[in-house]
């Protein structure tokens, strides 16, 4: 039988386990990427194994999320980074060379190759052939010190695009009306891989631009074969020796098959607040916009912000909309400086933007209140732009600048001529932002502020878990509802005792403290539960607040990997009924002296009981009892 292109990576990096869909696999890792938000505390993690150079192939640590620097914390944790980056064999990507998943793509990416990094947009890098996963730090800390990284055994999804894209129609589209079909949720312990006679008509930005918001999908990750384009796209970054071809065998078979019609396919909008909410673009036109804003990991690239600057060219953005535009990389930004389009973009009233998350993240550019905002990026959570009320969508490019200029929700067929963007046959290259480490790091000292406290740790599982329902929330609690980002929130990400202080605030403000004076205690959840980022404090500030265990009807990839991680135990109902019989307040108890497929989950306040079940593999379990990865993966080092 023959193999796909995810099972073949698969079955080349196998480090234990067989490839039975469902079953735990680890597998080697040969790349890892950080960025700033998560990396600082994935390096504190790293410090901590006190192993002293990295033992993958390459690790590139970036700075792109917390830019913003209104106080000290950014810039001390930037330093931190350069340091420990030095110190441990390490590439360092400076502030301002650009967003990890761009940068990444155009400098580092190889096909063929693995890529773990702490952002869940890695899978950016699939577009090139990579399998690239997103991962909570402390799991890139492990497969920088050299362990391998576990996953389920995914089912592959084949994603057979046909025909080709109508002028104006673009990448982003594909990928939104695939949301529309398979929601948020529908990608969990999938990968998805795009074939068909569609996948060469897709430059290599535009495949990126699907494996990035792939994520949304809840997938494990996304990819596109390796194929002549994307050997153009690599020799035009000078680095044709990186290139392989990958493709999956002829008799090679999936566990589904999704078609999509590029040709019949019209833009597409995302209403808020989540990314599968998706319609046609005509559903909503003539919407008035007070804000546009293009950029991101999703849609930054240099076809994207030309295609945008065409359409600016000799116009004037409408007097009722803010537009910026975050170019996603240095290579992107100085490329357009050169050839005018930088120009063009700001005598049309564009407000430029560094090549950072900025506003994706609500550093900055937050929306008026009740603002309709057009954007390009992956994610509309509510309240993620910094404006509780805005009412985020998320667009092409090509729909945004459209209600840029016209002021509302508009047909971008309407703007006449599509400016053809071809792929440059040469990028301006010049990788002077990125720090080599140093050639002996042992010299190499590591430089800490006063914002940069040490990781928290737990104690090993306690034998009987008892205390209070301290929170029952929905179905697709993201971790953006767990713990937010943005510029007042964000600057804490490297000190968890500041930073807990703001969890699930946006659900129940008084979460925080209830949760401290009950001395911690159970979290009930619907759904997913966790969906979305892979920022780990969404399981590290809770362990800190004390909470024992998170009981759901479901969980996303990432988060119960998280939660694991941290010595929490995520656990969800046999029967999923049981989670409307438990009430907020209800006193809970439960025996985890073994950790049972199946175990009883007493509730004293009903005088009732419950099944719970967990996917917990026996290595997870050992986790979780020992306090979490960090006391296990010491113990098992030193052992
Ligand atoms: C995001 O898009 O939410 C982030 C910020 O990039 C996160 C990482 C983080 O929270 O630091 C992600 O997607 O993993
Ligand atoms: Fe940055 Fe936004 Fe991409 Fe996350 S989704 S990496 S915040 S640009």
């Amino acid at each position: 039988m023959g193999f796909n292109v995810a099972q073949k990576i698969i079955k080349k990096h196998l480090a234990e386990g067989r490839m039975k869909k469902g079953k735990t696999v680890a597998l080697r890792i040969d790349q890892t990427l950080t960025q700033d938000a998560t990396g600082t505390m994935a390096y504190l993690q790293f410090e901590a194994m006190g192993v002293p150079k990295v033992k993958t192939e390459l690790s590139v640590s970036y700075v792109d999320h917390n830019t913003l620097q209104t106080g000290f914390e950014n810039a001390d944790d930037h330093r931190y980074l350069q340091s420990v980056a030095s110190k441990h064999g390490i590439y360092f990507s400076r502030p301002g060379n650009g967003i990890c998943h761009q940068v990444h793509l155009e400098r580092f990416g190889a096909p063929g190759k693995t890529l773990l990094g702490s952002d869940s947009h890695t899978p950016t890098g699939g577009g090139i052939g990579m399998m690239a996963m997103g991962a909570g730090g402390l799991d890139v800390a492990l497969a920088m010190a050299g362990q391998p990284f576990r996953i389920v055994m995914p089912e592959v999804v084949e994603v057979r695009l046909t025909g080709k894209l109508q002028p104006w129609v673009s990448a982003k589209d594909i990928i939104l009306e695939l949301l529309r079909r398979e929601t948020v949720k529908g990608g969990v312990n999938k990968v998805y891989e795009y074939t068909g006679e569609g996948v060469e008509s897709l430059s290599v930005p535009e495949r990126a631009t699907i494996t990035n918001m792939g994520a949304e999908l809840g997938a494990t990750t996304s990819i596109f074969p390796s194929d002549n384009v994307t050997k153009q796209f690599m020799k035009a970054q000078g680095r044709v020796e990186d290139y392989s071809r990958l493709k999956a065998d002829p008799s090679a078979t999936y566990d589904k098959t999704v078609e999509i019609d590029l040709g019949s396919l019209e833009p597409m909008i995302a209403k808020p607040h989540m990314p599968d909410n998706v319609v046609k673009l005509s559903e909503l036109e003539g919407t008035k916009v007070q804000q546009v804003a293009i950029g991101s990991c999703t849609n930054s690239s240099y076809r994207d912000l030309m295609t945008v600057a065409g359409a600016l060219k000799g116009k004037t953005v409408h007097p009722g909309v803010s537009l910026g535009i975050a170019p996603g990389s240095k290579q992107v930004m100085n490329m357009l400086a050169l050839n005018g389009a930088l120009a063009d973009m700001v005598a049309a009233g564009a407000r430029i933007l560094e090549s950072t998350c900025g506003p994706c993240i609500g550093m900055g550019q937050s929306p008026s209140t009740d603002a309709v905002s057009l954007r390009t990026f992956n994610r509309n959570f509510i309240g993620r732009s910094g404006t509780q009320s805005a009412q985020v969508h998320l667009v092409s490019p090509e729909v945004a600048i459209a209600a840029a200029i016209s002021g509302e929700i508009s047909d971008p067929r309407k703007l006449g001529e599509y400016p053809v963007i071809k792929t440059p046959k040469k990028f301006l290259v010049d990788d002077n932002m990125i720090l080599a480490p140093a050639e002996n790091g042992s010299k190499v000292e590591i430089l800490r502020g006063p914002n940069i406290a040490p990781c928290p740790t737990k104690e090993p599982l306690e034998e009987m878990l008892e205390g209070e329902v301290i929170l029952k929330v929905d179905d697709n609690i993201t971790t953006d509802h767990i713990m937010p980002a943005g510029a007042k929130i964000l600057p804490l990400r490297s000190n968890v005792p500041k930073i807990s202080e703001h969890v699930f605030v946006s659900v129940d403000p008084e979460f925080p403290a209830r949760a401290k004076a009950k001395g911690g205690g159970f979290i009930v959840g619907g759904s997913n539960y966790g969906q979305g980022s892979s920022r780990e404090h969404a399981a590290l500030a809770p362990m800190y607040l004390g909470v024992k265990a998170v009981i759901t009807k479901s969980f996303a990839r990432i988060h119960l990997a998280n939660l694991t991680n941290f010595g929490i135990i995520p656990l969800t109902f046999v029967n999923e009924g049981d989670y409307d019989k438990i009430d907020q307040g209800d006193q809970l108890e439960m025996n985890t002296k073994s950790i049972k497929k199946t175990m009883t989950l007493k509730n004293k306040t009903k005088g009732e009981s419950y099944q719970l079940t967990h996917t917990l593999d026996p290595r997870a379990v050992d986790i979780i009892k020992a306090g979490g990865s960090l006391a296990y993966a010491k113990a098992n080092m030193s052992a």
